[in-house]
């Protein structure tokens, strides 16, 4: 049986637990990812002939290296490359949670947005046209409500097309001024030069950018871990004076 992993992001308490039970019910576990003394809750569950690993990443508001909730979410989605990330917001606070989902858009382009707490919202009278949010991010978002069991079979649908490779994003990215993108282009070319395209470049550029050295000395500790003669000083030494470079 084909298997896929699924990581759930999103904010704080929008329900990223509760979707996680929702689906995989009992067959649930707790395991170490790449070394990392945190342990993720990961479970699983079948759908049409596929299974579906999930793994239940911290809530954050955002993704840099302000904490080590941010780190461990952030560097499983960039590092370990899920099938998809599954972005849970809160509907009745999308402005709170648009933030996050813009950063997540710049990591992957294997993005889908769930609009959870949908029953709530309509309590409140607030209306969201999903239609229209998926086109300007260019992701698939689907309403749901995780505590009441709407909206998951679709969901699940559109994880199997997005694992299969039936549905294309063309996810948001900031544009920012000239100077800033051209040091942008030239740093990603750098990069690419160091880590080909197993890693998000633009994204990494923009970090880098803004002078986030642990995300440089995690990135750094990659590269000596994927080549296995060793340690690749050379990549690591590239990446030093490209970031002493740029940084500002
Ligand atoms: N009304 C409503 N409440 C929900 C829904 N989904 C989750 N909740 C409630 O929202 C609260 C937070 O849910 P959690 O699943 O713990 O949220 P979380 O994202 O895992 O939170 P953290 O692990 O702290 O990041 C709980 O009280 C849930 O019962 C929903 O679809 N509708
Ligand atoms: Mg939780």
């Amino acid at each position: 049986m084909r298997s896929f992993t699924i990581a759930l992001a999103g904010n704080p308490n929008t329900g990223k637990s509760t979707l996680f039970n929702a689906l995989t019910g009992l067959k649930q576990h707790t395991g170490n990812w790449s070394g990392k003394t945190v342990s993720l809750a990961s479970g699983y569950y079948e759908f049409k002939d596929v299974r579906f690993e999930f793994v239940d990443l911290p809530g954050t508001y955002s993704l840099f290296s302000n904490s080590s909730d941010e780190e461990v979410a952030r560097d499983f989605i960039v590092f370990e490359k899920p099938d998809v990330t599954l972005l849970v917001l809160d509907s009745t606070a999308l402005e709170r949670s648009l933030n996050l989902a813009l950063q997540v858009l710049e990591m992957t382009d294997r993005v889908i947005i769930c609009l959870n707490l949908m029953d709530e919202a309509k309590k409140k009278g607030i209306k969201i046209h999903a239609g229209k949010l998926s086109k300007k991010l260019g992701v698939p978002v689907i309403p749901i409500s995780a505590r009441n069991n709407e909206g998951l079979d679709v969901l699940s649908d559109h994880l199997l097309r997005m694992c299969l490779g039936e549905i294309q994003t063309t996810p948001y990215r900031m544009k920012y001024n000239e100077q800033l993108e051209s040091n942008i282009a030239r740093l990603e070319s750098e990069i690419t030069d160091i880590v080909g395209n197993d890693f998000p470049t633009r994204w990494l550029a923009i970090r880098f950018l803004d002078g986030d050295k642990k995300l440089i000395s995690t990135l750094q500790d990659r590269i000596s871990a994927q080549d296995k003669g060793g340690v690749n000083y050379g990549a690591a030494k590239t990446l030093r004076s490209s970031n002493s470079h740029h940084s500002c």
